[in-house]
């Protein structure tokens, strides 16, 4: 069905979930229609959370169990699934996990691949966050891949980075990637049901007490949903005192550049899925490259 502009433009203002939805589709598929239809609607500034940690440690269960208890809010998800990168395909486990709300009124369920670009976080993850704003979420919910770049990267869009580690991935605290330990903002130690959790919470305590930055650690079991009214007490917490103290709107500066970064990222990657490099001979493949980049003049 072909919907124009104006039409997803009165729809998403009305609050209509079908029009809203056609909206986050363009965010993925035409990210200059996107761009467009963004700017004309009024926004309201959401707590953007980047949930990550490697994969099993819980990232879909946690937010499922966040969604448990947030009937009060709007709240929209982003999960990134790992891709392949021979058919783009994406995994939707995280979509079934989280299944049991993907028809409440007031949650919004988006997966969709990270489509393994030159490294760094898909365009349409900043515009997909900027639609949420217009739909006026209260917050949202990113999820990464949980393995390499889109960990670290996670914290040029999101406001508020949650690095989950679980007491059954092995000695994670020291297997912990120093990139890890910059960007959290809070840990979760998830599984607090495994008994292995109190020490890893004292191993984590020690090495965060070297560290310079203070970062609380929560305990959470996100199957029972013990531990998890505190994190999102805290997560709120930290909203408003990020919003109050000016942090927030320093963040979402730095968010336009990485945006920006992304677009020419995926512009260039575009490019080069392009040029034939079967061909052996070198200088051709460059001339090729350099001619398509910088055009034909
Ligand atoms: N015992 C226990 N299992 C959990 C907990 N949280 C998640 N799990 C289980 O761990 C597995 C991986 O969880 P999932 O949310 O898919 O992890 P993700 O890959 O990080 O998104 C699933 O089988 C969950 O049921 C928890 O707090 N306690
Ligand atoms: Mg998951």
């Amino acid at each position: 069905m072909q919907v124009s502009d104006s039409q997803i433009l009165d729809g998403v203002r009305s609050g209509d979930r079908k029009y809203f939805a056609k909206l986050l589709s363009i965010c993925e598929d035409d990210s200059v229609r996107a761009n467009h239809l963004i700017s004309n609607l009024e926004k309201r500034t959401a707590h953007v959370i980047g949930i990550t940690g490697s994969p099993g440690v819980g990232k879909s269960s946690i937010i499922n169990a966040i969604l448990d208890k947030s009937a009060d809010k709007k709240i929209g998800v982003i999960a990134i699934d790992p891709s392949s990168p021979f058919t783009g395909g994406s995994l939707l486990g995280d979509r079934i996990r989280m299944q049991s709300h993907a028809t409440s009124k007031n949650f919004f369920i988006r997966s969709f691949a990270s489509r393994g670009a030159l490294g760094g976080l898909s365009p349409s993850i900043f515009e997909t966050c900027d639609a949420f704003e217009t739909f006026k979420v209260d917050a949202v919910f990113i999820e990464t891949v949980g393995v390499g770049q889109s960990d670290v990267e996670i914290a040029n869009v999101a406001d508020t980075v949650v690095v989950l580690i679980s007491p059954d991935g092995g000695d994670e605290v020291q297997m912990m990637k120093a990139g890890l330990m910059e960007i959290a903002d809070f840990f979760v130690i998830n599984k607090a049901d495994n008994p292995i959790s109190k020490g890893l919470l004292s191993k984590l305590r020690n090495i965060l007490e070297m560290g310079k930055k203070d970062i609380p650690i929560f305990l959470t079991n996100s199957i029972t949903g013990e531990g998890i009214e505190n994190l999102t007490k805290a997560l709120d917490k930290r909203f408003s005192s990020i919003l109050e103290s000016g942090l927030l709107a320093r963040k979402r500066q730095k968010r336009v550049t990485s945006h920006a970064q992304s677009i020419l990222r995926k512009k260039i990657d575009d490019i080069l899925q392009t040029v034939k490099t079967d061909q052996l001979d070198l200088e051709e493949i460059q001339k090729e490259v350099m001619k398509k980049i910088c055009g034909n003049s």
